[in-house]
Order: structure tokens, then C-alpha cells, then sequence
């Protein structure tokens, strides 16, 4: 087996290591196909599918045949719920070890001072850095002031009182059309119940993120919590400046860098754009830029370090051991030098991309992109984010409808399509063939009509698609996925 478990084209694993693979696979779905073959048969049909589509939801990537294959153990059948040597169950050897390599793979590749790999996915990563906050800036303090080392020893009175000022706190964080996430204090997710909450957008003539108008916001609102980070803003952001923000009105800076760890772990967000020094508490998924199994995780200054510790059982069921083993193989390939490099030719890969929008005099949120992400204004065309989304997918291109600042269609219908480079550029997509990339999407949009007043209907010109489905198929075939791999 080759010692580099990179997936991607551009450092093309040796044979031997797809040969392995392919016959761990072929055995697994043997087994799967004894009991149930149509869950099978649905597997085998993924993986085609996948191989089949341009795929560029920004948010997903392909896990290396390493990290996917060490889900498929044990590990999922053991409870675990605690913390490293410190568990509710007994026999938790194995999985404390697996703990400790995954949180210090994490710490060496972040630079982080503390990790917390527990997280199941993007969500309960915000919740426990939420509730750490709150038990690290109010719980405590409150409960010294009582002279009370547990809520438990306090009186019902007193825990009256002080689940009155737990529950009564400020989020600031970036609006959902401006390209902040749900979990950022939008009202319908648990976010924006927890907190009275105020949203920060971008500059209306620009669309690039206004610190003067965050920072005046702060001063106003005067939150606990600033909340950094996005899922839909295609520009960086200058950390050091939020957490001076932050540090003017005594607020903790919270970053959510899902979508771009994979950058951070690359090395190609540094020095203020890098959030984990800057930020307090930094939290991410693992499945997106970063190209690990579908989790979650939380990095820590040592203030907050005990309070998210605690995040199993405060916040969190079990572990799911077998994904934090599968993180610690993610984060051990992102420490190789060959990481770097991808991650590199995502945000070059980005950049091909919005070119070849603009020299074919496409619309683009902010005018660009300096990240993995590339925000396309479809009204231009004549048609709703969901008419694009739905027509691309006609045509075998996979991506999602997104909301523009401000946008007159709504959260449903959009005015927007949401691109990213991280999966493509894993299955070797150089800056070429984003720009035919760009001149396939324009092709689709330019050849695809409203149906009447419509907001979802459309009408896709005779024999697009197939042309389409023809040049992408050519795409993806010189680039292919897993290549050397089969059922
Ligand atoms: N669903 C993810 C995304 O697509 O950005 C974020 O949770």
C-alpha cells in the first residue's frame, strides 16, 4: 500500500493501494449483500452516481477510501459517554486511545491549545461551544457569587435567578442572506431561541462583510457572543479584526469554520485569517474542505477547554467512536504536505471558476471569490435559484440553491446558486476545466426559461442536457474518482 492515502488525481495513490481498497470493498458489500441486497445495490449506485455528476455543493468533498473504510468497525458498538479515562462505561480502552490520537492530530494540524472530537456533526459543535460559553462567562461566575460549586447546591430560588441570566444572553452573528449559517442565531434553529440575537450583514453596494457596521453594531447590542464564520460568503474574513470587536465589548468570539477548514488545515487562510488564534472557541465539521468523515468538532482556548469537555453528557449522547477514529485518519492525511497543496488548488480552483463566470458576463456576489466558494446571481437569466438548480441538475450538475443578500425571492426560491470547489478539485479538476465548468453552467442558464410568472417551473431548450451531459461526461472522465477502484 502506497503512504500516501490522498485520494485525488493530482497525487494519484499507487495501484496496489486501489487494488487494496477495491477488495475491501468488494468484501464489504458481499457481506451487505447476504442481508440485504437492495441496501447494496443502493451503495454500489451511490458511488456511480457520484462518479457520473459534477458535483459542486460546496459543503461536501470525497473521504479518502482510508477514513470511509475505518467507519465500517467496532468502534460503533461501544458506548462511551465521558471524557478520556473518565467514562460512564466501563471497557473504553480502545476508544480512549482512538480520543486521544484524533484531538492531537487536531491540535498539531490547528495549532489549537485544546480538541474536542466528540461533536456528531456541525450543529452539536455550535452547541456545545454555545453552552461552554454560557457555563464559562455566566454559570460560573454566578454560581462563585453564591458560593455554590454545582447548580445542584443552589436553592430553587437561586437556580431561578441564574437560569433567568443563562437564558437571557445576546448572539451576534452573520445573517443567513448574507452567507452566515442557521446555527448563527436564525430564529427557527435553536440558536435564535436560546439568545436574543442580532444579525450583522455585508455592505449592500459591495457584499463584502463591513467591519466599521459589526463593530457598531457590538458597541450597541453589547453581545456575549460574536459568532464569526459563513456557508454562502465567497470572501475571507479578517479574524484579528473580530476579535478586536469582540475584546472592545467584552464579548466572546466564537468562529464556525465549517466550510473552510479545509483552508486553515491547508495553510491557505494564515495569520488574521486563520480564526483559531484569534477566536475563543473555534468550531467545524470534519466532511467539508477538510475531507473528513461526516462529524463534528470543537477547538478551544484553555479558559473554555473544561466547559466544552464537558459537552458529552451536557450537550451530547455517546461518542460515535468509530467516526472520531475515522477523524483521526482525516486529520493525520491533512497534516501531509500533499494537504497543502490541495487545498491550495481549491481556492486556485475557485478563482478559475468566478473568471470564467465573469469573462462570460455572469453575476457574482461580491464580484469574486477569494475562498472555495463562488455565489452566482442568477437573475440575470431571468430565473429563480430554484429554476437554476433544478435545469443544472437536468443537465448532470449538481448544486444548491442559495439565498443572495437581500434577495427579493426569499429562503425558498432564492436568487442564488452555491458552488465550491473542494469535491472536484479531490478528484483533480484543474483551473481549465473549472472554466469549462463556467461555460457549462452559462450554457444551462443561458438555454433555460421561466415557465410564465413561475417561480419554480421552467422550460430547458431541446437538446441541452444531453450536450451538456456529453461534455461533463468528457470532464469527468479524465478526472475520474477513486480511480483505480472497483466493485
Ligand atoms: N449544510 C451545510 C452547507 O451546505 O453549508 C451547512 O450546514
Amino acid at each position: 500500500m502506497t503512504a500516501d492515502p490522498v485520494i485525488s488525481n493530482a497525487a494519484a495513490p499507487g495501484a496496489e493501494y486501489a487494488e487494496t481498497a477495491s477488495a475491501a470493498y468488494r468484501a464489504a458489500l458481499q457481506v451487505i449483500e447476504s442481508v440485504e441486497p437492495r441496501i447494496a445495490a443502493a451503495t454500489r449506485k451511490e458511488l456511480a452516481d457520484q462518479r457520473d455528476s459534477l458535483k459542486l455543493i460546496a459543503s461536501e468533498n470525497y473521504a479518502s477510501p482510508a477514513v470511509l473504510l475505518t467507519m465500517g468497525s467496532w468502534f460503533s458498538d461501544k458506548y462511551a459517554e465521558g471524557t478520556i479515562g473518565h467514562r460512564f462505561y466501563a471497557g473504553c480502552q480502545n476508544v480512549d486511545t482512538v480520543e486521544i490520537l484524533a484531538a492531537e492530530h487536531a491540535r498539531e494540524l490547528f495549532g489549537a491549545p485544546y480538541a474536542y472530537v466528540q461533536p456528531h456533526s456541525g450543529i452539536d459543535a455550535n452547541l456545545v461551544a454555545f453552552w461552554a460559553i454560557l457555563a464559562t462567562r455566566v454559570e460560573a461566575p454566578e454560581l462563585a457569587a453564591l458560593g455554590a460549586k454545582h447548580v445542584n447546591d443552589l436553592s430553587e430560588a437561586d437556580w431561578e435567578k441564574l437560569r433567568n441570566k443563562l437564558g437571557n444572553q445576546r448572539l451576534l452573528g452573520m445573517s443567513l442572506d448574507a452567507g452566515g449559517h442557521l446555527t448563527h442565531g436564525f430564529r427557527p434553529n435553536i440558536s435564535g431561541k436560546m439568545f436574543h440575537q442580532r444579525s450583522y450583514g455585508t455592505d449592500p453596494n459591495t457584499g463584502f462583510l463591513d467591519y466599521g457596521a459589526v463593530a457598531d453594531a457590538a458597541r450597541e447590542f453589547k453581545p456575549l457572543i460574536i459568532v464569526a464564520g459563513y456557508s454562502a460568503y465567497p470572501r475571507r474574513v479578517d479574524f484579528a479584526k473580530m476579535r478586536e470587536i469582540a475584546d472592545e465589548v467584552g464579548a466572546t468570539l466564537m468562529v464556525d469554520m465549517a466550510h473552510f477548514a479545509g483552508l486553515v488545515a491547508g495553510k491557505v487562510f494564515t495569520g488574521d485569517e486563520d480564526p483559531v488564534p484569534h477566536a475563543h472557541v473555534t468550531t467545524t465539521t470534519t466532511h467539508k474542505s477538510l475531507r473528513g468523515p461526516r462529524g463534528g468538532m470543537v477547538l478551544a482556548q484553555p479558559e473554555y477547554s473544561d466547559a466544552v469537555d464537558k459537552g458529552c453528557p451536557m450537550v451530547l449522547g455517546g461518542p460515535l467512536s468509530h467516526v472520531m477514529a475515522a477523524k483521526a485518519v482525516a486529520l493525520a492525511e491533512a497534516r501531509q504536505p500533499a494537504f497543502q497543496a490541495y487545498a491550495q488548488r481549491v481556492a486556485d480552483n475557485a478563482q478559475a471558476l468566478a473568471d470564467g463566470f465573469l469573462k462570460r458576463d455572469a453575476q457574482l456576489v461580491t464580484g469574486g471569490t477569494d475562498n472555495h466558494i463562488v455565489l452566482l446571481d442568477v437573475t440575470s437569466f431571468g430565473l429563480t435559484g430554484r429554476q437554476a438548480e433544478s435545469a443544472l441538475l437536468d443537465a448532470g450538475i449538481v448544486t444548491n440553491r442559495n439565498s443572495v443578500p437581500a434577495d427579493p425571492n426569499g429562503a425558498w426560491y432564492t436568487s442564488g446558486i452555491r458552488l465550491g470547489t473542494p469535491a472536484l478539485t479531490t478528484r483533480g479538476f484543474g483551473a481549465d476545466d473549472f472554466d469549462r465548468v463556467a461555460d457549462l453552467i452559462v450554457d444551462v442558464l443561458s438555454n433555460t426559461e421561466q415557465q410564465g410568472t413561475s417561480k419554480a417551473k421552467y422550460t430547458l431548450a431541446d437538446g441541452t442536457a444531453e450536450r451538456v451531459h456529453a461534455a461533463s461526461a468528457e470532464l469527468l472522465a479524465a478526472n475520474p474518482l477513486y480511480p483505480g477502484l472497483t466493485l
